[in-house]
């Protein structure tokens, strides 16, 4: 008998389905793995855009379907009612329910939990797949989306592949490029090689540890996923923030804090999430705050979801994009020395770190804190 992701995936392929597109999601790494390697596939770097790519897609009579989780859902709803739902296009959604099955991340909790409520609310069908059974209805849905120009959304539950024993596989690290070779040249992944004057030698968690030192009496805003365990684990203060969910969003919580106190703000941020909200950086440049640092931990990919490569590793230069949104005040860190030197400057004005990483995660514990603890803590020491 197949595996869960096999049997998916001859669904897909019997349906016709031929453009795929993902945002990561950990308890479906291995499906993505496999949906990358079986179709034409476009990484996202923000949940809409596959919306909007999809469309398209569709446009051009393609078959589209993407594969996302269920918060990701919260940064589609707009295209998906105003352009695929509105010009009645095809489109299958594919969404990792969180929340509702051996859920350890509290945050997922709201939006994985609402999704039937507000898809049912934004008019939009959808299917439970929580069992293998339930494959059943997934060819007669998408025959649906695809005849009758329909959006469908499949929630699926992680249930699904722990039974496989997939969930318990590592996803295997990737090297760029990351585009399959199903994408037969239709985007030119190899043609863009980002190159860095030196190469990184650190790990995200060696980062933090060397910056570390440099936090003290500053507002830390950690980003959701490892960034947020490790600095807990390495050096937690009353100051830190640590993000549970709403990915994307460090930058600007730490520009919202830095725009209301004269405390200083460090932003550790991740490659992935910043390509989300690239335009924050506009934001923070117009604004310019005087006490605030962006640390960018690149490290070429979604380092918390399993090391699904992201594009700083092929196209995209960080610091540049800085530039380019109007941050002056920038600077490249590989390097111990790089870092610390940059790390020493935090606090006037607005500065760009752009630290480059090698990919890994350190088995830390959880979060012990409270969410609401650590928020009064936080608000305690800005007040103070
Ligand atoms: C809207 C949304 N989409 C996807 C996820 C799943 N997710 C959690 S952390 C993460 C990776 C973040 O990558 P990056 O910002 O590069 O930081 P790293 O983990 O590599 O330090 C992803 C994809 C999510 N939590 N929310």
């Amino acid at each position: 008998m197949p595996n869960p992701e096999e049997e998916l995936i001859g669904i897909l392929k019997n349906s016709g389905v031929d453009f795929t597109s993902s945002l990561p999601c950990e308890k479906i790494k291995t499906l993505l793995e496999m949906i990358e390697d079986s179709f034409f596939h476009v990484p996202l770097t923000r949940e809409e855009e596959g919306v909007g790519i999809s469309a398209g897609s569709a446009l051009a009579g393609k078959m589209p379907a993407v594969f996302v989780q269920s918060s990701g859902i919260g940064n589609m709803i707009n295209a998906l009612l105003s352009l695929t739902g509105f010009y009645e296009l095809p489109l299958a959604i594919f969404i990792s329910q969180r929340g509702i099955y051996n859920e350890k991340i509290a945050a997922q909790v709201p939006m994985g939990r609402g999704m039937p409520k507000i898809l049912k609310g934004a008019g939009i069908s959808h299917s439970v797949i929580s069992k293998r059974d339930d494959f059943k209805v997934i060819e007669k849905k998408l025959r649906d989306v695809y005849k009758k120009n329909k959006i469908h959304v499949f929630l699926l539950s992680p249930e699904i592949w722990e039974r496989s024993g997939s969930l318990m596989q590592d996803a295997r690290h990737r090297i760029h490029p990351p585009l399959s070779p199903l994408n037969k040249g239709g985007i030119k992944g190899g043609s863009c090689i980002v190159h860095h004057a030196s190469t990184p030698k650190f790990t995200r968690y060696e980062i933090l540890e060397i910056v570390a030192p440099y936090l003290d009496n500053k507002v830390v805003v950690c980003n959701l996923g490892f960034p947020a365990k490790e600095m807990f684990h390495i050096k937690h203060q009353p100051s830190n923030f640590y993000m549970l969910g709403s990915m994307g969003m460090a930058a600007s919580i730490g520009l919202g804090i830095s725009l209301s106190t004269d405390k200083k703000v460090v932003v550790i941020d991740g490659d992935g999430s910043l390509l989300m909200n690239p335009g924050t950086l506009a934001t923070a440049a117009c604004l310019f705050p005087g006490n605030l640092t962006i640390l960018a931990i690149d490290n070429s990919a979604y380092g918390s979801t399993g090391n699904q490569p992201t594009l700083t590793g092929t196209c995209v230069d960080l610091e540049i994009v800085a530039r380019g949104f109007g941050i002056k005040d920038t600077a490249k860190a590989s390097t111990k020395k790089e870092l610390v030197d940059a790390m020493k400057d935090t606090g006037k004005g607005l500065r760009f770190i752009h630290a480059l990483a090698i990919t890994g995660n350190r088995a830390v514990p959880n979060i012990s804190l409270h969410h609401l603890e650590n928020k009064k803590q936080v608000m305690r020491f800005i007040k103070t």
